[in-house]
């Protein structure tokens, strides 16, 4: 009797066991932003709690030094240089990931969770870049394998500054329609160009930002219409993670995936109320304590729910720091000594480290032993990583830039990838301790910015174990190591 008892508990036993996965995605966040990674001038209690009781990469890798490439990989496991098209996308782009690859969340789906994005999209939507805005758009996130989604388009910079739920805008008048354009003025509304009295926070000269103003804040792209849709920047965070927490409750029986994607903190950056003025370094600092805020109601919510053990969390980044991104916010004048690319050269849209180089913590309380892991590894690994983890291995196989490094990411592996590359425009190769970043023309300077791009004319290589801030290109005295590099990075590139 017993036994028979056992036996019927034992497959829902088994289904429990599965543990939730969160992605916790900031935008634009450094390495050197929280505490944990050396920050001395800034308190991120929560994403140092999350460290603590898991594991801290020091070593971890986004796949680009920008956003919308670094989301393409993140979710399809490829390499986004190998595809045409998927650089940073404007507002009314079409979707870059064909529905009929696998991505992260139809892996997910798959193996019988139940799925969501809530946060930044930026990977574009539907299959036109002109679309009605005042109808459900697909293809979007459920074609990917989402069952729900809660969502901004492209960047909180760019028009059209409105949320969608399960791809159809909310809040909108029919009476009120939206219209989106990126190449012609339209509406009635003011730009920053012509009306730069208006803005609330002004726009940084060289960097645009100065078309239609919505809330007082200049915006890329032109937008009419959709006046109860739009929303309001101080809110933007909190709605995410409400619509968040809603689907963890909603989910907390069974196995979920919920890919968060975090505002903060990307332009603009204009913090809710409460962590105004808060850090003493300005907006943008602002906005990493509300980021850190947001994180530890995340976990608040795990333990409420009594999930946090069986609950694997992953806390990264989508790029490397920027400071003036485009607007007048504090970031750079109010910096107080901050170093937001922590002891790395370059930033966003650089090829040194800084550029890909991100926080990346996994905890999986009881499970993965906290500490820190020195292992080289990358956000393209998790779609073959998780693949193999629930057993999906032919959902994977095509993919050959997505590790496994399951071992790496639960704490039994310290060494991870053999070799990875970083990508901003040019492409850089990291193997063992060399780095390789091979001769590109442009600006060193990325002047409105005030970022070193990492390019140069002539092959640069450095050895990150005694020069990890790449000061001496070390090439001429070590050919052969160049040369190795060269060839190794021509054979990753053919095998696409
Ligand atoms: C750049 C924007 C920058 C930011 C970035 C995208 C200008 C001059 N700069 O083109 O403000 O929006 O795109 O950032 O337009 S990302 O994190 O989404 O990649
Ligand atoms: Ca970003």
């Amino acid at each position: 009797m017993r036994a028979f008892f056992l036996a019927l508990l034992l497959p829902l036993f088994a289904h429990n066991q599965r543990p939730n996965v969160i992605i916790i995605y900031a935008d634009d966040l450094g390495f050197g932003d929280p505490r944990c990674y050396g920050a001395t001038k800034l308190h991120t209690p929560n994403i140092d709690r999350l460290a603590a009781q898991g594991l801290r990469f020091t070593n971890a890798h986004t796949s680009s030094a920008t956003c919308t490439p670094s989301r393409y990989a993140l979710l399809t496991g490829q390499y986004p240089w190998r595809k045409q098209g998927t650089g940073v996308l404007p507002g009314d782009a079409a979707l870059i990931i064909d529905p009929s690859q696998p991505t992260l969340a139809s892996v997910f789906k798959q193996a019988g969770y139940q799925t969501a994005v809530v946060g930044k999209w930026h990977l574009g939507l539907g299959n036109t870049l002109e679309k009605n805005w005042n109808a459900a758009i697909s293809p979007g996130p459920r074609e990917l394998g989402f069952d729900y989604s809660y969502i901004f388009p492209a960047t909180a910079d760019r028009v059209p500054t409105v949320f969608l739920e399960n791809q159809q805008v909310i809040g909108l008048d029919s009476s009120d329609p939206i219209a989106v354009n990126y190449k012609n003025p339209i509406g009635k509304d003011p730009t920053g160009k012509e009306h730069p009295e208006l803005l609330k926070m002004k726009s940084s000269p060289g960097q645009g930002h100065d078309q239609t103003i919505v809330n007082g804040i200049g915006r890329i792209g032109y937008m009419s219409g959709g006046y109860k849709a739009r929303w309001t920047d101080e809110e933007v965070s909190l709605s995410f993670l409400a619509k968040a927490r809603g689907f963890m409750e909603e989910n907390q029986k069974s196995p979920f995936f919920l890919y968060f994607g975090l505002t903060e903190p990307h332009v603009p950056r204009m913090p809710a109320t409460q962590f105004k003025g808060k850090s003493g370094l300005g907006y943008r600092g602002d906005a990493i304590l509300q980021l850190d805020w947001t994180l530890g109601e995340i976990l608040k919510q795990l333990n409420y729910l009594g999930i946090e053990k069986n609950t694997i969390v992953i806390f990264s980044s989508d790029n490397g720091p920027v400071l003036d991104d485009g607007y007048q916010d504090g970031a750079v004048t109010q910096l107080n000594g901050h170093e937001p690319a922590g002891p790395f050269r370059g930033g966003k849209y650089s090829l040194f480290e800084a550029g890909t180089r991100v926080p990346f913590i996994v905890s999986w309380p009881g499970t993965v032993k906290p500490g820190v892991s020195k292992a080289l590894v990358s956000q393209v690994d998790l779609l073959a990583s998780f693949g193999s983890f629930l057993k999906l291995k032919d959902a994977v196989q095509d993919y050959s830039d997505s590790e496994n490094q399951w071992s790496a990411l639960m704490g039994k592996d310290a060494k991870g990838r053999g070799y990875l590359v970083e990508h901003a425009n040019g492409l850089a190769l990291v193997s063992g301790k060399w780095k390789y970043i091979e001769p590109k023309v442009g600006p060193r300077l990325f002047k409105e910015v005030n970022i070193e791009s990492g390019y140069d004319t002539v092959p640069q290589l450095y050895d990150l174990e005694k020069d990890p801030g790449e000061r001496v290109n070390v090439a001429e005295k070590n050919l052969d190591v160049l040369r190795e590099m060269e060839e190794l990075l021509e054979r990753v590139r053919k095998a696409g």
